[in-house]
């Protein structure tokens, strides 16, 4: 059993003082506000409930900044997925692993303790598939072990080049598998995570381009009752070559045709009409925000007012990798709504609430559901996934309960954690994590190579 004493808690029915967290096998056994501490306690000033990454291309974070440089064209979406398309095809399993650890460790000094990889590097760099279909995805598996942070392993479908069937393109075809590739693939990555502590599986349609309705409909059942991931209406081409394919826009194509429910997490979802809007959010659906992706490749700004009134749910995710922490995604989301209505302190829950902790307990509990955690949160039941402050940085100075998360989320950053414990493990002490330097020179190395 071990015994955590914090001077401040963020817990489901708000902040508490001197809460004492027990876990044991990395579950949370007990929280007890407003108790002393004593000598068998370890202490700490201040805890806030680790997040999950409910979405992550890892592999992407080995190009993070690679592609700022605008080329002949007019620099969009479509023109990066050229230049991550290029970068994808010079990986081997090694660089996977080195690149993958560096970023799990990152996003655990950063406050997230469990990642959601849409997981869709499958194959060779010639396209062909690896003695063990599931090769890269058990070098995913060893970065989670490595670094400590939760894995939900979402294995990734992907068939075509866009909308209708298409063939994909060479630079897809390490992506791409058949039905019944893709059957045989989940079958070992289920092997690939079976003695990971903490982790599960779901299933991860890529998007309705990469997808034929009768593919979709095929591989759903494989799911059971675990999650489905697909990304839908990021870009505005992408919207209007699913209305040129089907007559319906791409959330609103789902909610027809797919039995969207909470088991489902719609990745972006930026692009709604009014009536997607309500739609989804009465669906029980996540919708799985990644504010700086999208922000980075001009995709739009989400709908979260309207989403959030319908009683809609999200959770966050860093996606593309480019930059990662807590506090940016929540930060890069709010200033997106300010930008979007010009105005402040957007999505009031509460008359003089203030703006972190809604969306912080809003993207806790909708990061669980798509990624099947029964539990969140600072609970018993619970995986010990905490993360503490340090109430000595300047821009926490002199503040209690929400006044800390807004100094965090806004003004600190990253640079206000102090530890970090996922599944119970304490894995970040003074800001870092124990393998912070070997897996950067790891990285480094990796990625010197395939930058030459
Ligand atoms: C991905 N990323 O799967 O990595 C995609 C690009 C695509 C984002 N959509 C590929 N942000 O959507 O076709
Ligand atoms: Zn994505």
């Amino acid at each position: 059993m071990t015994r955590l004493h914090f001077a401040f808690a963020l817990l489901p029915s708000g902040w508490a003082n001197d809460v004492r967290v027990e876990f044991t096998d990395g579950i949370i056994a007990s929280v007890t506000a407003g108790v002393a501490s004593t000598d068998a306690d370890e202490r700490h000033q201040l805890a806030v409930p680790g997040l999950a990454s409910l979405h992550s291309h890892a592999f992407q974070r080995g190009m993070a900044g690679l592609a700022e440089l605008r080329g002949d064209t007019t620099d969009t979406f479509w023109t990066w997925r050229e230049t991550m398309y290029r970068f994808a095809l010079t990986m081997t399993p090694d660089d996977v692993t080195a690149v993958a650890t560096l970023l799990y460790v990152e996003m655990l000094e950063r406050g997230f303790t469990r990642v959601g990889e849409f997981h869709y590097l499958h194959h060779d760099r010639d396209g062909s598939p690896y003695a063990n279909p599931a090769e890269m995805a058990v070098r995913i598996a060893e970065a989670s072990d490595a670094s400590g942070i939760g894995l939900t392993l979402l294995p990734s479908f992907y068939a075509h080049g866009t909308f209708g069937g298409a063939a994909p393109h060479a630079g897809q075809r390490r992506f791409i598998c058949s039905v019944d590739q893709f059957t045989t693939l989940m079958a070992a990555s289920r092997d690939a995570i079976r003695k990971l502590p903490g982790a599960n599986i779901g299933i991860a349609p890529h998007s309705l381009r990469a997808v034929a309705p009768d593919e979709l409909a095929a591989i759903i059942p494989l799911a059971g009752a675990d999650p489905i991931h697909i990304h839908a209406a990021e870009q505005v081409r992408e919207v209007g070559d699913c209305l040129a394919w089907s007559g319906q826009r791409p959330v609103e194509w789902l909610l027809e045709h797919a039995p969207v429910d909470q088991r489902w997490c719609l990745i972006h979802a930026t692009h709604m009409t009014e009536q997607e809007v309500t739609a989804l959010a009465g669906s029980g659906a996540v919708a799985g925000l990644c504010p700086i992706t999208e922000a980075s490749l001009g995709d739009g700004i989400f709908s979260a007012r309207e989403f959030l009134a319908a009683g809609g749910r999200f959770g966050v995710g860093t996606d593309s990798n480019v930059l990662v922490g807590v506090a940016d995604e929540l930060r890069q989301l709010e200033y997106g709504q300010r930008l979007k209505h010009r105005e402040r302190v957007i999505e009031q829950r509460t008359a003089g609430g203030r703006a972190g902790t809604p969306r912080e307990h809003v993207a806790l509990a909708g990061g669980a559901q798509a990624l099947a955690q029964a539990k969140s949160g600072l609970v018993p039941g619970a995986r010990a996934d905490i993360v503490s402050l340090d109430t000595t940085h300047p821009s926490l100075a002199g503040r209690s309960g929400d006044a800390v998360l807004d100094g965090w989320l806004f003004a600190a950053g990253s640079d206000a954690i102090d530890c970090v414990w996922a599944g119970g493990d304490k894995l970040v002490a003074g800001g870092r994590h124990r393998l912070r330097d070997s897996a950067r020179e790891r990285f480094n190395a990796s990625v010197r190579r395939l930058v030459a």
